[in-house]
């Protein structure tokens, strides 16, 4: 069985061959998406094994998904195809001048079914017999109050499996509102060990307005009051900092300078492969900041969400280029 174990929706995204606005898309690249199974792509790259549980569409691009997380060495013993469910599936132009139009088809998806029920039927097959990090993000349970009550378990069957928690803020404005989102996300966020979010992702989790006023130093600190004993602030190109219960001084770390951004989508989750890689490998909080630095740069120069993610040697060869200032677009 796996070191890690994930659970959520897999879409299928088709992104605009071309940039430019949707209503003049006319042709389209189809690629896997998801957070969490970006997630469990990226762990899987960088040497580690990953159990995700959920549900795909029983139509073509259900099986696209299987096959696609099954070739990349995810165990997908427990994604079941559900009879009768189509898959969810996003669309989203190509980024251009302006952020990218994102469209998701989504609603009463064989992924959005995901239930407890799902996870007590993996955790009675083994799936946490070897798991030291549960990850869950913020997206799962906005889809519906079933996918909700799955990712409750999965982090109460992590937490008596001596895992670490980890919770990636994920906050959907297109799925929930902050309204709604907030007071479920705060009640996760008090149940997981590592907590990751954007700047303003872990402003709503602190209660603060969301006008960029706030420093990301404060409002990762202001997160640790909710229990997790590792906050991490993903700042995009002003880099990443994690701040430590008990820890004196916070941990900041350079991004890694791009020539351009290609596509940012995925770029977060990859971050966050990243971040739980180095952790497992017992690497410090600045090291693990710095791999997920590489990775997210990695996949932001690379089309779709897990275009790009990078194994061990790329993430090893960013860091050199970074450090030797010649940049990664320099890196064969
Ligand atoms: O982080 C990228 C994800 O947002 C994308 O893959 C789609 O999971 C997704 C979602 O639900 O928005």
């Amino acid at each position: 069985m796996s070191e890690v174990v994930t659970l959520g929706e897999c879409l299928v995204t088709l992104v605009a061959d071309r940039p430019g606005p949707l209503s003049d898309a006319t042709s389209f690249d189809r690629f896997v998406a998801g957070a969490e199974a970006n997630v469990a792509v990226g762990l899987v790259r960088l040497g580690h094994t990953v159990t995700y549980i959920g549900r795909v569409g029983s139509d073509g691009f259900g099986d696209a998904i299987r096959r696609q997380l099954r070739g990349e060495g995810v165990d997908t013993a427990f994604l079941a195809t559900e009879s009768g469910a189509s898959n969810g599936v996003m669309i989203r132009e190509r980024p251009g001048l302006v952020p990218a139009q994102v469209l998701y088809y989504r609603r009463d998806s064989a992924g959005s079914h995901v239930s407890a029920a799902d996870v007590d039927a993996a955790g009675r097959n083994g799936a946490f017999a070897d798991a030291k990090w549960v990850h869950v993000t913020g997206i799962t349970p906005a889809l519906s109050s079933g996918a909700r009550a799955a990712v409750d378990r999965a982090i109460d069957i992590g937490r008596v499996a001596g895992a670490t928690i980890s919770l990636d803020i994920n906050l959907r404005r297109r799925l929930w509102p902050d309204e709604a989102a907030a007071p479920v996300l705060r009640d996760l966020a008090t149940r997981v060990d590592v907590l990751l979010g954007s700047a303003d992702e872990l402003a709503v989790l602190a209660g603060r307005p969301i006008d960029g006023n706030d420093d990301p130093l404060d409002l990762a600190r202001a997160t640790l009051d909710l229990g997790p004993s590792v906050a991490v602030a993903k700042l995009g190109a002003a880099g990443a900092l994690a701040v430590e219960r008990g820890a004196a001084e916070p941990v900041r770390r350079v991004a890694v300078p791009l020539a351009s951004v290609l596509d940012p989508i995925g770029a977060g989750d990859a971050f966050c492969a990243g971040f739980i890689a180095a952790r497992l490998e017992g690497r410090s909080l600045a090291d693990a900041l710095d791999d997920a630095n590489a990775c997210g740069a990695a996949v932001a120069s690379a089309l779709g969400d897990q275009g790009g993610l990078p194994d061990r040697a790329a993430v090893d060869a960013i860091r050199r280029s970074t450090m030797s200032g010649t940049g990664p677009d320099t890196v064969r």
